[in-house]
Order: C-alpha cells, then structure tokens, then sequence
C-alpha cells in the first residue's frame, strides 16, 4: 500500500518528523510518501495561513492521484481543505484531527485535546462540532507553544505541553489526550510514558485508519458531497483545474 503523507506546511523539517513516526507504526508492506508544498506558509497557525496553504495542498492531492497513491493523509490539526479534497480524490482522504477523534473515541469516554496556540481553541472548537464529538470532548487547551517550536523543542516547552496535559486529565476529566498538532507527533512516545491516560497523534491513527480502509477495499464516496466537483472554466494562475 502507497500512502501520500501530506504536511501542509513548508517546512520540511516538520515533514521529515512526521514521516519517521509514520512509517515506524506503518505496515512493513506500507510506503510512506511524504511531500511539502513548496509554496505557502512555514506553519499553519490561523485561518489566514490555513486558506493559503489549502491550494498548495490541493496541487499535492492531485499529483497523489496522478500516482495512484492508494490513501492521502493530511498531517495538519485544522484538516484544511478536507472536503475538497475528498471531491478530487478517489482514494481516502483522512484528516489528523478527524483521525485523533475517531481513534480516542474508541478508547475513551471522553477525550481532552492539547494543542498550540490559543487563537486555534475555536477552530479545534469549530472541528470537533462539525464532526460530532463535542459531546466526547471533555475540553480543548492551548500551549501558546508556536508550531515551529515543536521542533526540538526545549525542556521549558515540553513542560508546559505536559502540565496542559495533565490539567486535562485532573482539571477537566479527560480519560484520553488528542495531541493538537502534526509537529507533536514524535512527543507522543514520551508523553504516553509520563502520563497515565491513552495519549493520541493524529498523524499514526490516520496511517492506521489509512490501511484499514485499504484492505476494506473502501474508497471515498462518489456519490453526494465529494462526488466530482462541478465541471467549470478557471482562469489565471488556476487555470489547470478547469474541468
Ligand atoms: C499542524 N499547524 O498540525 C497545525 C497545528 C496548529 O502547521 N501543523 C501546522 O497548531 O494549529
């Protein structure tokens, strides 16, 4: 199986993190395919930068297909662009937040989410509404962490991402912690060792979810909502999506 691991991001550091995490949890029959756009923003951290990002992503969905890769994974917590690219793609698309959710509602009775900064708390507020787990979520916190900082990060900011997260679990009765960003995903190893409830990255339960859909033979609905997108003329610089 080809999965197409999509950080929607530029900074390919990030990529390269994630890959490792990825492939390490993959099947030993599964390849990993990671990609960075090469235009748009170094982290998503707004809607400003996830709108920008979201047509980089899209190029990068339909070069996947062009590969006949058999699942996109988009490793960013906002899951930009989810929908859209379920009309384009045949193959499924899974978003890391709509993963994590899934994942800790299977396991737990009601999951906190951690993530970066706070100005994000509303749209991991807008996901979890939109998905149908706001009544399994027992809370979203922010770290005030930056995205890039996730990187190597520093004793103090792990710190902080680990007291977040236990202030879920005392303060808010989080039985299960969905970590809130794609940079987090070489975290989870130690924080699952530090702290005593299921601790979940979205980037390995989208693998996981990927494969399984695999060998279901399950593919993205035609029918409905991301069945092909409306046959239209674009102009300009996206002239390349006429239809
Ligand atoms: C992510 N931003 O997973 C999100 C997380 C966030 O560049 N990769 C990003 O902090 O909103």
């Amino acid at each position: 199986m080809r999965i197409q691991l999509i950080n929607p991001n530029t900074s390919a550091d990030m990529t390269h993190a994630m890959a490792l995490s990825a492939q390490s949890i993959a099947l030993s029959t599964t390849q990993i395919i990671a990609c960075t756009p090469e235009h748009g923003p170094k982290s998503i951290e707004c809607a400003f930068d996830e709108v920008i990002a979201s047509a980089a992503l899209l190029d990068l969905i339909e070069q996947g297909k062009q590969q006949g890769v058999d699942a996109h994974i988009i490793a960013c917590f906002g899951d930009p662009a989810l929908d859209a690219a379920r009309e384009l793609a045949d193959a499924p698309v899974i978003g890391i937040a709509e993963a994590g959710f899934q994942m800790a509602s299977l396991i737990a009775h009601c999951f906190g989410v951690v993530t970066t900064l706070s100005r994000t708390l509303p749209a991991s507020e807008h996901l979890l509404q939109k998905y149908g787990y706001q009544h399994k979520c027992s809370g979203v916190r922010a770290t005030d962490i930056p995205v890039l900082a996730l990187e190597n990060i520093d004793p103090a900011a792990y710190l902080l991402l680990k007291t977040e997260c236990l202030a879920a679990i005392e303060q808010d009765g989080a039985e299960a912690i969905v970590l809130g960003c794609a940079g987090m995903s070489s975290l989870v190893e130690k924080l699952s060792a530090e702290l005593p409830v299921p601790i979940i990255d979205g980037v390995v339960a989208a693998v996981k979810l990927a494969e399984s859909l695999h060998q279901l033979g399950l593919q993205t609905s035609k029918k409905g909502q991301y069945g092909q997108r409306v046959s239209k003329a674009f102009t300009g610089r996206y002239a390349h999506w006429s239809l």
